[in-house]
């Protein structure tokens, strides 16, 4: 058993970012004071938190219940629709990616918990913005639904801290690259899916064009950014709507060619779907240098080590070693 100040509550915890940041949560506070929560059943091999609960995050009622229930301190709220699906289900996106976001700031203003973490998006920026080193506080012009989503949930971290004092911390995260649990609905998930397909089948079609550079991390250094953020002292914090996130920057031609190093046989072709025109919208790169002097935020992994790692793990995972 582990001594913790904080009880933590995680939604989508089942999901990409949420699976590893959950099991980070619990080697750190144990497992005792870690409650993971999502839609679907709790896979135990996938979640070591002490506590599962099943739950719709847009249910106000059933979530103020489990904050209350567990005496829960600190949340992050991860569950999102993606860019891709968003734009799909855009009434749908709206009402998950910004209400219960708005219910976690109401109990945190209430005094009910005392800390929030809420991810954003490079998804923010959108046209008219220069598509290279994207600086912090640039004028923001999302034209997808996921990325007004973002962009209002911003506005509202940074209305709710500067109104009521209330702590809620947020990065806005680039495209994030995994082998744990995969990714679902979003426009940079062609960076997963190509490794799937290049150990499986040896190729693989891409639905974003060749030439087409966008900002991605890979999954330790987005953990790692996270936890950073969250255990910064409050008053080194400059930015309350949401940090920008640069990681590395490439192109899926680039992606190809870093995997044909390590498998000389690997083909890849280029069939653009709708998500082309989210992604065209979407700066190149992103300039982090505020989130680098607030909170000393650093990265491991390049475009070659997080290749390497990827088919290693991903070879193991896969049974294709
Ligand atoms: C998406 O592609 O929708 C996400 C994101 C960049 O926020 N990965």
């Amino acid at each position: 058993m582990k001594y913790s100040t904080e009880k933590i509550l995680i939604t989508g915890a089942l999901g990409q970012i949420g699976t590893e940041l959950t099991n980070r949560l619990v080697a750190i506070h144990g497992a005792e004071n870690v409650v993971a929560s999502g839609l679907d059943r709790w896979d135990k091999n996938l979640s070591s938190a002490g506590f599962y609960e099943r739950m719709d995050v847009t249910n106000t009622q059933l979530v103020r219940q489990v904050i209350k229930d567990y005496e829960i301190t600190t949340v992050y709220h991860l569950a999102s629709l993606l860019s891709g699906t968003s734009e799909k289900q855009p009434l749908f996106a709206w009402r998950l990616n910004v209400e219960p976001l708005l219910n976690f700031c109401e109990m945190a203003k209430e005094g009910i918990i005392s800390k929030i973490f809420w991810p954003s998006s490079i998804a923010v920026f959108g046209k008219g913005i220069s598509k290279n080193d994207v600086a912090q506080d640039v004028v923001l012009n999302p034209t997808t639904v996921y990325g007004i989503s973002k962009l209002a949930g911003e506005k509202w971290c940074e209305y709710y801290h500067d109104k009521f004092d209330v702590d809620v911390r947020s990065i806005r995260y680039p495209g994030l690259i995994s082998w744990k649990t995969p990714a679902g609905g979003g426009t940079t998930d062609y960076a997963v899916e190509i490794f799937y397909e290049a150990i499986e089948q040896g190729r693989y079609t891409s639905f974003i064009s060749e030439d087409t550079a966008m900002p991605m991390l890979y999954m330790d250094d987005a953990i790692n950014a996270t936890l950073q953020l969250m255990n910064a002292p409050k008053e080194s914090l400059s930015v309350h709507s949401s940090y920008n996130l640069g990681g590395m920057s490439f192109t899926p031609k680039q992606l190809a060619n870093e995997i044909k190093k390590e498998m000389p046989d690997f083909e890849i072709d280029y069939q653009p779907d709708f998500r082309q025109a989210i992604a065209d919208s979407w700066p190149s790169s992103i300039d982090d240098s505020v989130a680098k002097k607030d909170w000393g935020l650093s990265y491991d992994f390049g475009i070659s080590e997080m290749t390497k790692d990827m088919l290693k793990n991903l070879k193991n995972k896969l049974g294709k070693a």
